[in-house]
């Protein structure tokens, strides 16, 4: 919901200004406040329970020892294939598809599959802009769909990857019914090669690979398996600063013939029993070519990687049976650690189970620093942007999409099918220890929201609802317990709620919830100041499952008022789930 997010630069503002001067009087003469709004969620920080399953191939990582949520997220467009590339020019630069971006739309399944690009900007992952620089076609036959995976901006470069996929019994359709199950792209198909671009999206050279002829010559039959399958460029920062040879590594999920541990959907978009590493100095005249690729052939008896240009001395650079899927690596420099994340989403349409593991070189041995169940609880192609991770190493974000199916129970909060952006803390075993110690503080009824101890009146109240339902610390409503908010009687534009306290309070923080309701919707508004100063508000979210984030330079005031100024077409009684205030 990105156009839900508004940054009030000082001429918009000042437009605004007048608006509010033109259609509010309470705005006339008034000082404006600049504010920067985002959405809220409720969500609560989580240490995230780290349950592997039994078999596991590593030790636990004795420096990165919990993943811990903060609360804090946005989510981004309506598409999915969200793997960030971290340019020169400041930017990031991903492949997207199946959705929309921008009003765009694109699907990469089907004989007509197409595949998308977009720029993204800014520095705050909580406010970002997503620019949609068009979609291109990708013939997928004889395979059912093709779909975007490693992608790469280097030197002003963009390398662009696709792979297909089919179904289980040699069925092209993107979802195959055996017996009771149905399978989504239950067989992983070919990597076919790269597109490339020379000004940052706008033209396209096409690979000269197609998905009978890909770039890696596999898999040996139609159906067989593949080991450099769905590869993702491995992040090592800026424009690939902390490489530590200047060549692009790739990593790929892969199985082997025959499966050890075989099932349906062992190999899939995003399930898989091991990953592999390969290298190439990326150029436009080396990434189709596969004979100017290394791939890691395991470890001398010194325990050195062993690189080799015959793609049949391959060997896992992970090997855990029907626990991989779909991989990505990010390079930590801050920590000086490769962050591998693996998502195992058998069997392709549930829950999905993310892990993360960490090593000091590229090539391993990797330690654990978390198995998450069900993260999401459907999160699929999980990776960490480089350009996030805080200077100490130790704050990054975890980028994913959720839910493709719509059947899911969203954790943590704030996920959906789009471009998820959720913070985490890379625990130390200090502040695993730390946190281990604190309970978790619920945040709206807790005592730095001095909303609950404010005096509330408001417009009107509509019969046997409560103005104080809008400051008991809860975000609920009809259809649920309707004592949790205020509805006005019969308002709309015009109603008002006000706090009032016993002595002036400093602020600097406010979040409104809309009514949970979906027929009431309040589309703008303003807040107040007991000096006249008043701030602007974007629009609530409908369904009350975040709220709207106001934050601006501490003032203090006797009294906060919120009036509605727009809502939603036949918004009957409008009103609040609930209003918090804070110091800070
Ligand atoms: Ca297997
Ligand atoms: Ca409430
Ligand atoms: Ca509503």
């Amino acid at each position: 919901m990105s156009e839900l997010k508004v940054i009030f630069s000082p001429l918009r503002f000042s437009a605004m200004l007048f608006l509010s001067i033109v259609l509010c009087s309470l705005a006339a003469g008034a000082e404006p406040i600049f504010s920067r709004q985002t959405e809220r969620s409720l969500a609560n920080p989580i240490l995230w329970p780290s349950k592997p399953p039994a078999g596991c191939p590593f030790e636990p990582s004795k420096d990165i020892v919990g993943i811990y949520f903060t609360g804090r997220h946005n989510e981004y467009t309506h598409a999915d294939t969200w793997y960030p590339s971290w340019a020169a020019d400041g930017n990031m630069y991903s492949p997207w598809t199946d959705g929309n971006v921008n009003g765009m739309g694109c699907s990469s399944a089907g004989p007509g599959a197409r595949t998308g690009q977009a720029k993204i900007v800014g520095d705050d992952p909580l406010t970002l802009e997503i620019v949609n620089l068009g979609t291109e076609t990708a013939a997928p036959a004889p395979y059912g769909g093709r779909y975007p995976c490693g992608s790469l901006v280097y030197n002003g470069i963009w390398y662009y990857g696709t792979y297909c996929l089919m179904n289980e019994g040699g069925s092209i359709a993107a979802d195959f019914k055996v017996g009771d199950d149905v399978y989504n792209w239950g067989v992983l198909g070919p990597f076919v090669g790269f597109r490339v671009s020379k000004d940052y999206g706008r033209h396209w050279t096409d690979t000269t690979h197609t998905p009978e002829k890909p770039l890696f010559n596999e898999p040996a039959r139609f159906g067989g398996k593949v080991k450099i399958g769905a590869p993702h460029f491995v992040d090592l920062g800026k424009n690939m600063e902390h490489s530590p040879d200047g060549k692009a590594y790739l990593v790929g999920m892969g199985a082997v013939d025959p499966d050890p541990k075989p099932r349906l959907a062992n190999l899939s978009w995003i399930t898989g029993d091991e990953v592999y590493l390969a290298r190439v100095t990326p150029s436009a005249e080396n990434i189709n070519d596969m004979s100017k690729y290394e791939f890691l052939g395991g470890q001398d008896k010194d325990g050195k990687p062993i690189w080799t240009n015959d793609i049949s001395r391959i060997k896992p650079l992970v090997d855990w049976n029907n626990t991989c899927g779909c991989v990505t690596m990010t390079y930590n420099a801050p920590l000086r650690k490769y962050i591998l994340c693996v998502t195992d989403g058998w069997p392709t349409r549930g829950t999905m189970n993310t892990w993360i593991a960490e090593s000091d070189q590229i090539t391993g041995p990797w330690k654990l620093v978390v198995f998450m169940e069900k993260l999401g609880a459907q999160a699929y192609f999980v990776n960490i942007p480089s350009k996030f991770i805080s200077g100490d190493g130790r704050t990054a974000w975890l980028c994913y999409a959720n839910n493709f199916t719509g059947n899911q129970k969203i954790n943590p909060a704030g996920g959906r099918y789009g471009m998820c952006l959720q913070e985490i803390n890379l625990f130390t075993p200090e502040q695993y220890d730390e946190y281990s110690k604190i309970k978790p503080v619920d945040p709206v009824k807790n005592d730095q929201n001095i909303a609950l101890k404010a005096k509330v009146t408001a417009s009107s109240v509509y019969p046997k609802y409560h103005v104080e339902g809008a400051i008991d610390g809860v975000v609920g409503g009809f259809p649920g317990n309707t004592d949790n908010e205020w509805a006005s009687k019969g308002e709309n534009v015009g109603a008002w709620i006000r706090l009032e306290w016993d002595a002036p309070e400093t602020i600097s923080r406010v979040i409104l919830w809309d009514r949970a309701n979906n027929l009431d919707q309040i589309t703008s508004g303003v807040l107040t100041f007991s000096d006249g100063a008043t701030i602007r508000v974007g629009p609530l979210r409908d369904d009350a499952t975040a709220g709207r984030e106001i934050t601006f330079a501490p003032r203090t005031t006797r009294w906060l008022t919120f009036t509605v100024t727009g809502v939603k077409p036949k918004s009957p009684n409008i009103g609040l789930a609930e209003i918090a205030v804070f110091k800070k």
